[in-house]
């Protein structure tokens, strides 16, 4: 029978070194939303990121960190296994493509993407089928598929920020946007004119690392699904 403490030839547990678990997120929505999340799984960050400007977080796990990337960044970080997981939106994630291991939604930094235009704008008139429309986004594949679903031609016209500005400006005739409360776009004269899809952000995890470190990543998605609350893989 083994001691507590362990004999007999085996490696003590206490003196085993664990692998290291690195979580990628971004600084803000995304971050301060997945903090209940780790909380509930028992994990505190031990440095508030709006205070340090330290890029990688220690927990209260010491086999767990938190490294700091900008949200479109994180899909590319646990790609190539400079995080072994990391909690990115969904909008991120269909611009990314494939090469992450299946998505558990959290149900976080939840919003939708839409296409807006100018108040004074005649969008159904505009994509009609077989016309042309000039649409500006930072969400350029997403876009194109939904105006080929609809049989629209579409000039895309690629932004990364401030897209509410290009169909005040004459850039383009709408843009494909996230909304939330919908607040931007009404101080901008805009109309959110469709709604493509709900938006809500992902644990993703590098399928390598899912082999390797296999036992502690399997336990810490345990816990993010148990805190979601049975929440679907997908
Ligand atoms: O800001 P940065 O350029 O570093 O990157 P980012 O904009 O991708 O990061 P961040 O932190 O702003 O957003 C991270 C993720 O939060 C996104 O990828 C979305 O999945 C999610 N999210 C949820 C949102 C919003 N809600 C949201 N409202 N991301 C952006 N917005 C913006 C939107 O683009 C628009 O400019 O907020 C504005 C609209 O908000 P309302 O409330 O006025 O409608
Ligand atoms: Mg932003």
């Amino acid at each position: 029978m083994r001691r507590p403490g362990g004999d007999g030839g085996l490696p003590r547990r206490a003196t085993q070194t664990l692998p290291m678990i690195t979580l990628a997120l971004s600084k803000g929505r995304i971050y301060d939303d997945s903090m209940p999340l780790l909380r509930a799984a028992g994990i505190e960050v031990l440095e508030d990121p709006e205070k340090s400007r330290k890029l990688i977080l220690p927990t209260s796990r010491p086999d767990l960190r938190v490294v700091l990337v900008r949200a479109s960044d994180v899909p590319t970080y646990v790609q190539h296994g400079g995080a072994d997981l990391g909690v990115a939106g969904l909008d991120v994630l269909l611009e990314h493509g494939d090469g992450l291991y299946r998505p558990l939604d959290l149900k976080i930094a939840r919003c939708r993407m839409s296409v807006a235009v100018r108040e004074d704008f005649d969008y159904a008139a505009a994509v009609k089928q077989g016309s042309r429309i000039r649409v500006a986004t930072k969400y350029t594949h997403t876009a194109r598929q939904h105006f080929a679903t609809k049989g629209v031609h579409v000039d895309l016209i690629k932004l990364y920020g401030s897209m509410e500005l290009a169909p005040l400006t004459g850039l383009a005739d709408a843009i494909v946007d996230l909304v939330s409360t919908g607040s931007t776009l009404k101080a901008n004269h805009l109309v959110e004119v469709e709604r493509i899809m709900d938006i809500s952000s992902r644990l993703v995890v590098n399928p390598a690392a899912l082999k390797l470190k296999r036992e502690p990543l399997r336990a810490l998605i345990d816990a993010f699904e148990a805190a979601v609350g049975g929440a679907a893989w997908q």
